[in-house]
């Protein structure tokens, strides 16, 4: 691999990092309405999964998913300007934290429902099947979602159909306040993968170089026709399942500091430095330049008029086919 896919996956991790605490930090300023359900802790799963698609390829988001189109290289403009209610908003403004699809490269978007996306998912890649293109599409969804109908009808069809799909469950162990062993059958999410006849990987969800090499292999092996796998990356969420759900005590303190030392951030970071893959000035430049994204996003969203009222029925229901597939 070059330095150059290692710089830009650090950028991305970044890049979600920072773009959530500033959001957050509006919320608090109310710039920003509604709720946000963050993501630090998760960035090396998101990232390393993301980055082994192509440009071209599908993907779809859950319900905590500001990540998940920055780390398909989405930019920053129209992802602030709609979680601020702007007409510039990748959604016009009228769809908000939960509803972040950009088109441009190929995020599908997410939505509130849980497992919802497993389907929409699955969709898409039966549509570039049918079309005869060769695209993937990478489903994301939680340890929660793992139990919901949707994932084994998914599932179930897409090996039947040999789909070009990879369905990437973020095991943050925790669905709101429920411990994932309290409600899932399984050690390991990745085992159900053997009740379709696919391929079913573990991966540390902190290394996003690990999570990149087994997710890049399964998106090669659904490429070339091989169908579906399902890799589940085992991470954790440092934060309250959304902004300001603060009261709850489901989880032991000592729980939460063990996972914070396994940032996925300064892991990379640190492993980058320590094998001389890239330079500690390279790394601080990355930075830097994501503060400078960061601000010119929001300032671009402040700037943004507000959606018109007039619009608040457009594209309710689709009358031409926007994706350009
Ligand atoms: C169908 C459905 N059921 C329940 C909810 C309420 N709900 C919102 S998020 C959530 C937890 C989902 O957990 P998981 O899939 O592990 O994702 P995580 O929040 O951990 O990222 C639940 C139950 C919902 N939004 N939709
Ligand atoms: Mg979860």
């Amino acid at each position: 691999m070059k330095n150059s896919l290692h710089l830009e996956m650090y950028r991305r991790m970044v890049r979600i990092r920072r773009f959530e605490a500033a959001a957050v930090d509006l919320l608090a300023k109310g710039e920003l309405a509604g709720g946000l359900h963050t993501t630090p802790g998760q960035e090396g799963a998101i990232v390393g999964a993301c980055v082994a698609l192509r440009e071209d390829d599908y993907m779809v988001g859950t319900h905590r998913s500001h990540g998940h189109p920055i780390g398909k290289g989405a930019s920053l403009r129209g992802l602030m300007a709609e979680l601020m209610a702007r007409s510039t908003g990748v959604n016009r403004g009228k769809g908000g934290s939960m509803h972040l699809a950009d088109f441009s490269v190929g995020s599908l978007g997410e939505t509130s429902i849980v497992g919802s996306g497993l389907p929409i998912a699955t969709g898409a890649a039966l549509g570039a099947q049918m079309k005869g293109t060769d695209r993937v599409s990478l489903c994301f969804f939680g340890d929660g979602a793992s139990s919901e109908g949707t994932f084994h009808e998914s599932l179930n069809i897409a090996a039947i159909w040999k789909l070009p799909v990879v369905y990437f469950c973020e095991n943050n162990l925790y669905a709101i306040s429920t411990p994932a062993r309290e409600t899932v059958s399984v050690e390991h999410i990745a085992a159900r993968a053997a009740g379709y006849d696919m391929p079913g990987h573990v991966v540390d969800g902190q290394d996003v170089l690990e999570v990149y090499e087994v997710v890049k292999s399964a998106v090669d092996r659904a490429r070339s026709g091989g169908g579906p796998s399902l890799v589940e990356a085992k991470t954790y969420r440092f934060e309250e399942h959304a902004i300001g759900l603060n009261h709850l005590s489901y989880r032991e303190h000592a729980e939460v500091e063990q996972w914070r030392k396994r940032d996925p951030i300064a892991l990379f970071r640190d492993r980058l430095l320590d094998e001389g893959v890239i330079s500690r000035g390279d790394l601080d430049k990355a930075e830097e330049d994501v503060g400078a994204e960061i601000g010119d996003a929001i300032e671009f969203a402040r700037s943004s008029p507000d959606p018109d009222p007039a619009e608040a029925f457009d594209h309710v229901y689709a009358t031409t086919l926007e994706t350009g597939a």
